[in-house]
């Protein structure tokens, strides 16, 4: 019976051990040490008979038993690594990453051209040591038009025909109104001279067209000292127009109305793209207009609590849009509230 059951064990082991060889994953291999070894496993069946032996047979076949074991352990372990080392390359292979591969472009927003327009036109008077004051585009009609020497009525309302709240509540034409909030506001015994710019939105009952929308935005600018004159609005907006459109440029005055100034003019700059000499641009005049400005009126000053025997001053107001679009070559005004995003990628900029 020994020799039987140890040329059982033999065949065993070498079956184990081929089978051991084809194994190709961590799993065949643990199931095949269960199999074998395990509590129902072959060799388990054979030692069980173990009992039935005579005492000296018994060690004999321990001995078979147990070289079973070594070598199943041996080539279980060999196994083993291997199989590990072919599943974590398998697996690094999977997992490869091609360095070569380009990478995707991140699609980033850009300011709107009228955002940049203005921060540029705000980094200009900053530079020139003007404070930024805003105010509000719902505006009382006291401010809007009152107070702009434009009493109820009169006929260069018409100009500004606007959206009405309610008859003392508007949506602001101008940021004129602007100028009343911040000089009642000043104390000029105690903040001295003052030098502001207001940017913001502006509405009118305009009909839209290339050149006009009913919504749109303009910077005020404001002056008030004594003894400042036209010459002092004038040698600023000549550093404006030359900061803005190129040292080239050359300003000229010439005579307009608005109430809240006097005397008031509308403002020129000489044509950036011919340089005076006439072209579809500046309609074969040399000239472009960009804003209108003055002298501001004694009323005004006088409504905001300022003594104009004192104080003088000057204002302009500059339509943003229009600036830009002088700047940037841009055919239509309506191109800013579309949205389209082939129009609005092309200023980028110095933006990243
Ligand atoms: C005014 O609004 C005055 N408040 C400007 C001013 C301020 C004068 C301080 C004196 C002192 P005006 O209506 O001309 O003025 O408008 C000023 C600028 O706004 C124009 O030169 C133009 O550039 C722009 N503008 C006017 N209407 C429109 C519109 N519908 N769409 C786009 N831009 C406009």
């Amino acid at each position: 019976m020994i020799k039987e059951l140890q040329e059982q064990v033999h065949t065993l082991i070498e079956k184990a051990l081929e089978d051991i060889k084809q194994a190709s994953s961590s799993q065949e291999l643990q199931d095949l040490r269960v199999n074998y070894t395990g509590k129902k496993g072959e060799l388990t069946k054979i030692s069980k008979k173990m009992k039935d032996l005579d005492k000296e047979e018994k060690p004999q076949l321990g001995q078979f038993i147990n070289q079973f074991h070594t070598k199943f352990n041996e080539a279980f372990d060999l196994k083993q690594k291997q199989i590990a080392q072919e599943e974590l390359q398998a697996q690094l292979a999977k997992e490869t990453i091609d360095v070569t591969l380009p990478g995707r472009i991140q699609s980033q927003g850009v300011r709107h051209i009228l955002t940049q327009t203005r921060e540029e036109l705000e980094d200009l008077f900053l530079g020139m040591g003007y404070q930024i004051i805003e105010g509000p585009e719902v505006e009382l009609d006291t401010y809007n038009f009152e107070r702009m020497n434009l009493p109820r009525n009169h006929p260069a309302r018409d100009m500004q025909d606007t959206f009405y709240i309610s008859e003392e509540v508007l949506l602001r034409t101008h940021t004129s109104p602007v100028q009343a909030r911040t000089l009642e506001q000043h104390n000029f015994e105690k903040d001295g001279p003052l030098k502001m710019v207001s940017p913001g939105k502006v509405f009118r009952r305009d009909t839209d067209d290339a050149t006009h929308s009913h919504q749109f935005h303009q910077m005020e600018g404001l002056v008030v000292a004594p003894r400042i004159t036209l010459a002092d609005l004038k040698g600023t907006l000549l550093q404006f127009a030359k900061a803005f459109f190129g040292e080239e440029r050359e300003i000229r005055l010439r005579p307009s109305f608005f109430s809240f100034t006097e005397p008031s003019v509308e403002v020129d700059v000489s044509c950036f793209k011919c340089g005076g000499e006439g072209c579809s641009i500046c309609k074969q005049t040399g000239w472009i207009e960009v804003l209108g400005a003055g002298i501001v009126h004694p009323n005004v000053l006088e409504m905001s609590g300022v003594d104009a025997e004192r104080y003088s001053g000057f204002a302009f107001g500059v339509g943003i849009d229009r600036v830009a679009m002088l700047k940037y070559n841009i055919d239509d005004i309506r191109h800013f509230y579309q949205n389209d995003l082939r129009f609005l990628n092309q200023f980028k900029g110095g933006q990243n």
